[in-house]
């Protein structure tokens, strides 16, 4: 069992996505572990893309992101990380396979809808990242995992 972090990006919360990308992963199977829509600030949004840092679009990438809300969640199943890249699609969406979330629903790299995690690694650190230690939760609550 593996575990990926997927986020809905400003453009895809503003087009009112959500709903139909969250049943495309329910629908494939994956299940949800956890979900919540944020604002990000741009450090989080640095941090995030850091790989990118040198980038020539960087900027504008990190603007983007902190431009709206987006949406945050877990995801889990077998082979969820590379799974969730198939639904996902190419990262330019005029490559992007019909069928996949960019191929159908977005025309620019700049604005590609959604994020996934692309390796366990970035999947660890994406995890940590946007939902912290997940046994320290900042509003008390019934443990989900105990929850079927
Ligand atoms: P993401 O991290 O958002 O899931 O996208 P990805 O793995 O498919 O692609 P990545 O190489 O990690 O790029 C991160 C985001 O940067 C923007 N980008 N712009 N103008 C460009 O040539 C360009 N290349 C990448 C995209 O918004 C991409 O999602
Ligand atoms: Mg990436």
């Amino acid at each position: 069992m593996e575990r990926t972090f997927v986020m809905v990006k400003p453009d895809g919360v503003r087009r009112g996505l959500v709903g139909p990308i969250l049943t495309r992963f329910e629908q494939k199977g994956f299940k949800l572990q956890d979900l919540k829509l944020m604002m990000i600030d741009r450090e989080l949004a640095e941090q995030h893309y850091g790989e990118h840092r040198e980038r020539p679009f960087f900027g504008e990438l990190v603007s983007f992101l902190t431009s709206g809300k987006v949406c945050a969640m877990v995801w889990e199943g077998p082979n969820a990380i590379a799974g969730a890249r198939l639904l996902i699609g190419q990262t330019n969406p005029a490559n992007a396979a019909p069928g996949t979330i960019r191929g159908d629903f977005a025309l620019e790299v700049s604005e590609n809808i959604i994020h996934g995690s692309d390796s366990a690694e970035s999947a660890g650190r994406e995890i940590a990242l946007f939902f912290g230690d997940a046994e320290e939760p900042d509003i008390p609550r019934f443990n989900i995992d105990e929850i079927d």
